[in-house]
């Protein structure tokens, strides 16, 4: 269990004022001296996280925030990576101590309404000071899942974790609970799916990616068959298959490969579509990719990567789609990239952003991601989408999503 990666985990971010104890509650809830806790106010300087199994609920993610209300120099920069974290968190669990209810608390569940994060209050420390009725039924008011505890008790210990779980429980979303289908419904009960992966010298040593293996496993909840093959061994393998299959995906690099050598009778797409539409918004990421179409030499367009990771020789984001880009628009292209959780604030001077397809963030991160584009008006698409528009095939590759397909065709008619 500790290998499920971190961006499948439930993610439980714990802000507070400094010194509340939100480490301590950490501890408490993973039962060992995890995060350093002491009397003096901004000991934790940057984001903690701790993987852990709380079942029932599954493998979750704590981010254990630095306090943000010190006036220390380091106070703007923490508040920055704190702000990144109420927007990866699938629920905050704020901390308070008895009777102080501050701008800071105002703030965080003003943060979390505007994203429409669950939050779960805790009132620490209550062994050292008794909570009123008044400030219980105050902050009752403000939010039902409330919770008292003092996390260093260790006799209510087993009575605290339980009462959280079961908070848990109650503001876990949906689809973490129960996962939406990334290609099963698809294809028919009893169905057959090609999976077509490239093994050039970007694929990792000895295995193959995240999107993939969830996709066979997809495959194979839905009682369906699921083969992988390279490009190189596509076309023969469809030769000697006796019924044609239900559906085939590849890696967005090999798409008018595979459309080529496709039956028009067979439907095809892509992992970045699959996931644009498990992940994010697929119809916003096609929308954004209309705006590809209208680019023109000269214009600003942001590259964002979730992920950090060194750029090598033929680097997708940084060299490929750049390289195809302007081709594409037959010019020179004002290009930025940006990884990781650095995601820039001036979204508004970009003319499309092309982001990647967010195997290694969540689907909550993502879907803020595309929220903020869209506040700001700028066009957002993906990887994958975006190589499908430049080579051409894009509708080829929308026909298993009928209703997307007739919305896009609508707008490129305009
Ligand atoms: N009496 C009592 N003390 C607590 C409780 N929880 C935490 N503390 C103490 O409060 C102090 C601060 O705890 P931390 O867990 O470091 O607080 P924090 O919110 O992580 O603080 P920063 O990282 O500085 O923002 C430590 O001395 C803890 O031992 C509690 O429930 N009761
Ligand atoms: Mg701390």
């Amino acid at each position: 269990m500790q290998n499920v990666p971190k961006s499948l985990r439930l993610q439980i971010g714990l802000f507070g004022r400094t010194n509340v104890g939100k480490s301590s509650f950490l501890n408490m809830i993973c039962g060992q001296d995890f995060a350093i806790t002491s009397p003096v106010p901004g000991t934790t300087t940057d984001v903690v996280e701790k993987t852990m199994e709380l079942l029932p609920v599954g493998p979750v993610v704590f981010l254990d925030t630095a306090g943000v209300d010190d006036i220390s120099q380091l106070s703007d920069l923490r508040l920055k990576k704190t702000n990144k974290i109420f927007d990866r968190a699938d629920i905050f669990v704020l901390i308070i101590e008895p009777n102080v209810w501050t701008n800071f608390e105002e703030d965080v569940l003003a943060q979390a309404k505007r994203r429409k994060t669950p939050v779960i209050v805790v009132i620490n420390k209550i062994d050292r000071k008794k909570p009123s009725d008044v400030f219980i039924k105050k902050i009752k008011t403000y939010i039902s899942t409330a919770m008292l505890c003092s996390s260093l008790d260790k006799i209510k210990r087993d009575e605290y974790i339980t009462v959280f779980k079961e908070l848990v429980m109650q503001l876990c979303p949906e689809e973490f609970l129960n996962l939406p289908p990334i290609l099963g419904d698809l294809i028919p009960a009893k169905g057959c799916v090609v999976l077509i992966v490239p093994i050039d010298y970007e694929a990792p040593k000895g295995r193959i990616i995240l999107p993939q293996v969830q996709c066979v496993r997809d495959a194979l909840d839905h009682n369906s068959a699921c083969v992988v093959v390279k490009e190189s061994e596509y076309s023969l393998f469809l030769e000697n298959l006796k019924k044609k299959p239900d559906l085939v995906v590849c890696d967005s690099q090999v798409v008018d490969k595979m459309v080529k050598e496709t039956p028009k009778n067979v439907k095809c797409t892509t992992f970045s579509i699959l996931f644009s539409r498990y992940k994010g918004d697929l119809l916003e990421q096609v929308k954004g990719a209309l705006a590809i179409k209208k680019l023109k030499p000269g214009d600003k367009v942001l590259i964002a990567e979730a992920c950090n990771h060194h750029a090598i020789e033929g680097d997708i984001g940084r060299i490929k789609i750049p390289l195809w880009l302007k081709k594409y628009v037959g010019g020179e292209l004002k290009i930025d990239t940006c990884a990781g959780r650095n995601y820039p604030e001036n979204l508004k001077e970009y003319k499309v952003i092309i982001h990647c397809g967010a195997c290694m963030i969540t689907r909550r991160e993502m879907l803020w991601r595309l929220y903020e584009a869209e506040n700001k008006e700028v066009p957002i698409t993906n990887y994958g989408v975006a190589i499908s528009v430049m080579k051409g095939v894009l509708e080829r590759v929308l026909e298993p999503f009928d209703d997307i397909l007739k919305v896009y065709q609508s707008l490129e008619r305009k």
